[in-house]
């Protein structure tokens, strides 16, 4: 693709930030306070949506519930709406409730399912009221110990949450159903993989999709293979950005291995999944545990833009007759010769374009925002996990 075309696509990407990157986050040994961290969901709206501005590839910023709960979304959304920003993705949480500890849906306790599923349809009638499209489902459930439970009992009780939720879920809303292959359970987890979630979705019907979190899967798993099999069958809902060196570490997406980002955003290219139109959502899901929260989010969103801006650049027609003339090297060299190509230039140049600083990272930190967020945001409690 030229590279006038490319700017085009790279006006129709829309990235989703999560709002739980803005608060303090951790690991179980520590979790790292930070100054001017958000102390409600109007603050880390305020955070998402300075991200939004200086990078011109952030749309929407997905809520966490109970993490984000406020007394009137209409009004939340409102602040949004003036702050530049839609609200996305309400992201379900069935984990951080001592009733959970045998697991949520998939728990042997009916009264635990019933509250995870209750805590399903609150997050719906949430969806009604910020006009979000997508229900996002991760289950933290599992067992640790052989024995602990049926494993096929478990995908029954799975199945039956499942189905209740998406009779609830309207015509132009969808659920999206995570994986993940281990922890916080260590010897099941109740949705480990594509194949279990996409079974799900497909018994569902339309409105349930998988939803693809790069730091979900075992090491050395093609995830590219995984993303073009699901956009093949039209079950792609959604990404969860991020990127791990060991297991599911939230790291900035990208870092651990940008050739990855990059082959991933090849497949959504060839599908044409850029566009908007093919329903197929870009969130980040990170944790910025050591870096400052608003930069970290600016260099996941660059990271995603040089992927894609990458991904446009290959010789589409050239790379389709090399692979039908089985030139194995020919059609590898072109790939990367897209890869290899360093496309910050172009991307300055779309910037300044739409009326954006070429350098959005030293826009921010010439902005004075986090000097001023770190003065005005004193008292109150900061935002965290939860945990
Ligand atoms: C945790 C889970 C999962 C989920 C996210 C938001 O591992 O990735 O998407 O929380 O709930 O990171
Ligand atoms: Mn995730």
């Amino acid at each position: 693709m030229d590279h006038a075309s490319a700017k085009r696509q790279l006006d129709l990407l829309s990235i989703e930030v999560p709002s739980w990157a803005y608060g303090n986050s951790g690991t179980r040994f520590k979790v790292f306070a930070q100054p001017g961290v958000p102390r409600d969901p109007f603050e880390k709206v305020s955070d998402a949506a300075v991200v939004a501005r200086l990078t011109g590839g952030v749309g929407s910023v997905a809520l966490h519930i109970p993490w984000d709960k406020v007394d009137d979304y209409g009004k939340l959304a409102a602040h949004a709406a003036d702050e530049g920003i839609a609200l996305g993705t309400i992201n379900s949480n069935t984990f951080q409730d001592d009733d959970y500890v045998l697991g949520s849906v998939c728990a042997p306790d009916p009264r635990v399912r019933r509250k995870a599923i209750d805590h399903l349809l609150e997050c719906v009638d949430i969806m009604d009221q910020t006009g979000s499209r997508d229900l996002k489902l991760w289950f933290a459930d599992g067992t640790n110990y052989p024995g602990q439970d049926d494993i096929r009992a478990r995908q029954d009780r799975l199945a039956e949450a499942l189905s209740i939720v998406y009779d609830r879920i309207g015509d132009h809303q969808r659920m999206v159903l995570e994986y993940k292959f281990f922890e916080p359970a260590f010897y099941t987890t109740d949705v480990p993989d594509w194949g279990v979630s996409y079974a799900h979705c497909l018994r569902l019907g339309p409105k349930a999709k998988v939803v693809v979190d790069t730091g979900h899967h075992a090491p050395g798993t093609n995830i590219e293979f995984i993303v073009a099999f699901l956009l093949r069958e039209g079950k792609l809902g959604a990404f969860d950005f991020n990127s791990r060196f060991y297991a599911d570490d939230d790291l900035i997406v990208g870092a651990s291995d940008p050739f990855q980002l990059f082959r991933i955003m090849h497949e959504v290219v060839k599908a044409d999944a850029i566009d908007p139109k093919a329903d197929v959502a870009f969130v980040l899901d990170q944790c910025h545990n050591i870096e400052p929260k608003i930069p970290g989010q600016i260099r996941s969103i660059l990271n995603v833009q040089e992927a894609v801006a990458k991904a446009l650049l290959v010789d589409q027609p050239a790379l389709a007759a090399a692979q039908a003339a089985g030139d194995v090297l020919g059609a590898n060299a072109i790939l990367m010769d897209a890869y290899d190509t360093d496309v910050r230039p172009l991307l300055q140049e779309w910037r300044v374009e739409r009326g954006l600083d070429p350098r959005p990272m030293d826009a921010y930190r010439a902005s004075g925002y986090a000097e001023r967020i770190a003065a005005e945001r004193i008292g109150g409690s900061q935002a965290g996990w939860g945990a």
